[in-house]
């Protein structure tokens, strides 16, 4: 299996699943600007969009977008327990996380405010978007560990996203139960080398940029 990911990019909730499964994956570094891969050649011939991730299997079969890969790497180790079973509330809980995280957060906060070229109105309006969603993120997570009972992939997605905060100089100390969930996930060995590993590829890239 191959995981095509960019460093620090969401793709990264993709590795932590797959280090929490302690599954056997090559990954494939990706630049999102250049659309080239590490390794050479365009990532268009990979992913038409252009995006990360995409996890492909030994067979070529592939996959893309969070909302799909993340919920398949859970169903494909299942002993890790990455995710409620499918059939489940639960399940159905998560996949409203995932879209939740995806399209409230990465794309409608996240996405204007990390690219350099989106004008003044449209950080303005993403900028808009961050009370309300963060506010009802508080109110849930306040006495939660998780978003769920128990870890899942949702997790993963949500620690990626806010990880981008002080980037976007979104100050999380303004929501106490997110900040301290951050932290919570940050604390699990897979969490953390995950963003160990690509840190370091991420700085490598910039020094390599400067
Ligand atoms: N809808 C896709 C979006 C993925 C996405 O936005 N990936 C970003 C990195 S976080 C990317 O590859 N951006 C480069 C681009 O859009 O050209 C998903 O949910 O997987």
């Amino acid at each position: 299996m191959e995981l095509y990911f960019a460093p620090l990019a969401c793709s990264l909730a993709t590795r932590i699943a797959l280090y929490e499964a302690g599954a056997n994956a090559r990954y494939v570094q990706v630049d999102t600007q250049s659309k080239q891969m590490a390794e050479g050649g365009s990532f268009y011939s990979v992913n038409a969009l252009g995006q990360v991730p995409v996890l492909r299997e030994d067979d070529g079969w592939q996959l893309t977008e969070n909302t799909a890969v993340l919920p398949y790497v859970a169903d494909r180790y299942p002993e890790a327990r990455l995710a409620p079973p499918a059939g489940t509330r639960e399940r159905a809980q998560m996949q409203q996380w995932l879209g939740f995280i995806g399209t409230e957060l990465h794309k409608a906060v996240f996405l204007p405010l990390l690219t350099p070229e989106t004008s003044a109105a449209v950080k303005d309006y993403a900028r808009s978007n961050v009370a309300l969603r963060f506010e009802v993120l508080e109110r849930h997570l306040e006495g939660r560990t998780y978003l769920l009972d128990a870890f899942s992939v949702a997790d993963a997605y949500l620690f990626v996203i806010l990880n981008w905060a002080p980037h976007v100089q979104i100050d999380l100390a303004a929501w106490p139960a997110i900040a301290a969930y951050g932290q919570r996930l940050h604390e699990r060995p897979a969490v953390a080398k995950a963003l160990r590993d690509e840190l370091d590829l991420f700085m490598r890239e910039r020094a390599k940029r400067t």
